[in-house]
């Protein structure tokens, strides 16, 4: 079963390819836009602490990390993608009436200078159908997309179900 869940991944890894495939006509156009990317460097927002609370026997998990905008624009997070998950979302946990409930949010906005911090009991990038089991110290791929078009990639390592 895992076989093929991992073919899937790699399903997705292939799903790039055309990409790289293309006339020498437009090669040049890339290197421009390469060009471009390089020139704009080191995204506006960084991201730290990353991490996912390991739930034993669940195929789903939630990802925590602080975002940081460094750059004079509002910024907004737009999606988050894994290569581990068959379905991501940003979520929030809110006490409605004394329970405890989730709802899947919107872009999430970053003011510059500002902080926003996604951790237990609040805002969480909610991971869904996961691939594989998450143990301990595994460590999750991330891929954060943010309205400026940058996007971030990290490995985010998986704690215990009692990590805060
Ligand atoms: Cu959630």
């Amino acid at each position: 079963m895992i076989v093929g869940r991992c073919a899937s991944v790699w399903h997705n890894r292939r799903f790039v390819r055309p990409h790289l495939r293309m006339s020498a006509a437009i090669r040049p156009l890339l290197v421009l836009a390469l060009l471009n990317v390089a020139h704009a460097a080191s995204p506006a927002v960084r991201v730290s602490g990353a991490w996912v609370r390991a739930v034993p026997g669940a195929d789903v998990a939630a990802a925590y990390f602080v975002l940081y905008n460094t750059g004079p624009a509002a910024v907004s997070l737009r999606a988050v993608r894994s290569p581990l998950a068959g379905s991501v979302s940003v979520h929030e946990t809110r006490q409605v009436n004394g329970q405890s409930q989730m709802r899947p949010g919107a872009a999430v906005p970053i003011a510059p200078g500002a902080r926003v911090a996604f951790a237990p009991e609040g805002l969480h990038v909610m991971l869904s159908q996961l691939h594989v089991p998450l143990a301990v110290g595994l460590r999750v791929p991330l891929i954060l997309e943010f309205s400026d078009g940058q996007t971030v990639e990290l490995a985010a390592p998986v704690r215990p179900p009692d990590a805060r």
